[in-house]
């Protein structure tokens, strides 16, 4: 590819930000506190819009709801507009009520499904406010111990309440299900992996598709494949990025393994799935506990924008020779000269000539909105409040 057609695929690149990445956040030991943090739907997407107005490629905001409920959905989708973003996937929260101590749609309560796939509903009647295209699922369900529950009637209880809210969807909306090895949950998980989630979305039908979060996997899981195998199907819908050490950190994307993040990338490129007219949401799921969040969402934007630019640079030409002569070292090497690529220079080039400052977080840092926000935002909220 030219180094003018790598410019032109990362100038269409789209990241999307998640809403509660600007909120106050911690572990189960400790929230800190951070100052200019927002109290308000409203001042998060302001802040993802300033994320936007200097990398040029974070043009939507994902809301979790309740934590993002508002009076008036339509209201927000046009506020968020004037900012220059818009609304993107919708986020239910079926995990933080005393109610879903044993699940929310697989729970063997009936009254405690309904009252979960009802939320699951309301989300979608949001989508039809914000105009947004994708109702991202992520269920905490599964059991502590084993016989606690019956694992075959759960993913029976699971499939229904897929199904309802599936045949709610209007012809734009798409369902992403989201799937997580264990937490909570430490025995089982009711969609604990991508297998699970690609199984209820072929029965679901095409309107259903996979949401990939990277920290959600056992240590050594090649996610690259897992892309791979979902591009080739049909049923990869969207990734939530972050990065880990240990299990789900949500540390920012592309700091633990930024060689894993171009893997990822490059299959992407392989299989020409990166416009955002091929339909996968680029979605960003972090938290910042201990560092600031605008810059460290800055940093993510760009860490993947890299990882992107490098996977465009592979010669497919060269590759895909190597790859059909037997040459494995060759193949291998095609990869790695690629990723060795400096394409910082690239990526400030491209900035440049779009009118952006070269230097992102610089930009950010002498723009004064951080010592602003200071200022005016007293008592900034957690993460997940009003949920
Ligand atoms: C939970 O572990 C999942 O990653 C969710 O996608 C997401 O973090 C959550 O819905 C936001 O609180
Ligand atoms: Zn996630
Ligand atoms: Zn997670």
């Amino acid at each position: 590819m030219t180094t003018d057609a790598v410019k032109a695929a990362l100038s269409r690149q789209e990241i999307e930000l998640p809403s509660w990445a600007f909120g106050n956040s911690g572990t189960r030991f400790k929230v800190f506190a951070q100052p200019g943090v927002p109290r308000s739907p409203e001042e998060k997407i302001a802040d993802a819009a300033v994320v936007h107005k200097y990398t040029g490629v974070a043009p939507s905001v994902a809301l979790h709801i309740p934590w993002d409920k508002v009076d008036d959905y339509a209201a927000l989708a046009a506020y968020a507009k004037e900012q220059g973003v818009r609304l993107g996937a919708i986020n239910s929260n079926v995990f933080q009520d005393d109610d879903y101590k044993l699940g929310s749609v697989t729970n063997p309560d009936p009254a405690v499904r309904r009252k979960a796939t009802d939320h699951l509903l309301e989300c979608v009647d949001i989508m039809d406010a914000t105009g947004s295209r994708d109702l991202k699922l992520w269920f905490s369900d599964g059991t502590n111990y084993p016989g606690q529950d019956d694992i075959q009637d759960r993913q029976d209880r699971l499939a229904t309440a897929l199904k309802e809210v599936y045949d709610r969807l209007g012809d734009d909306q798409r369902m992403l299900l989201e799937y997580k090895l264990f937490e909570p949950a430490f025995y089982t998980t009711d969609v604990p992996d991508w297998g699970t989630s690609y199984a209820h979305c072929l029965e679901l039908g095409p309107k259903a598709t996979v949401c990939i979060d990277t920290g959600h996997h056992a240590p050594g899981t090649n996610i690259e494949f897992i892309v791979a195998f979902l591009l080739r199907t049909k049923k990869l819908g969207a990734f939530d990025f972050n990065s880990r050490f240990y299990a789900d950190d949500d540390l920012m994307v592309g700091a633990a393994d930024p060689f894993q993040l171009f893997r990822i990338m490059n299959e992407i490129v392989r299989g020409d799935a990166l416009d955002p007219e091929r339909g996968i949401a680029f979605m960003l799921d972090q938290c910042h506990n201990i560092e600031e969040k605008i810059p460290a969402i800055i940093r993510s934007v760009m860490n993947v924008q890299e990882a992107t630019a490098k996977a465009l640079l592979v010669d497919r030409d060269v590759l895909r020779a190597a790859q059909q002569s037997g040459d494995v070292l060759g193949a291998n090497a095609a990869l790695m000269d690629a990723y060795n690529t400096d394409v910082r220079p690239l990526l400030a080039e491209l900035r440049e000539s779009q009118g952006m400052d070269a230097d992102p977080v610089a930009a950010y840092k002498r723009s004064g909105y951080f010592e602003q926000i200071t200022k005016d935002r007293v008592g900034g909220r957690q993460a997940g409040w009003g949920a």
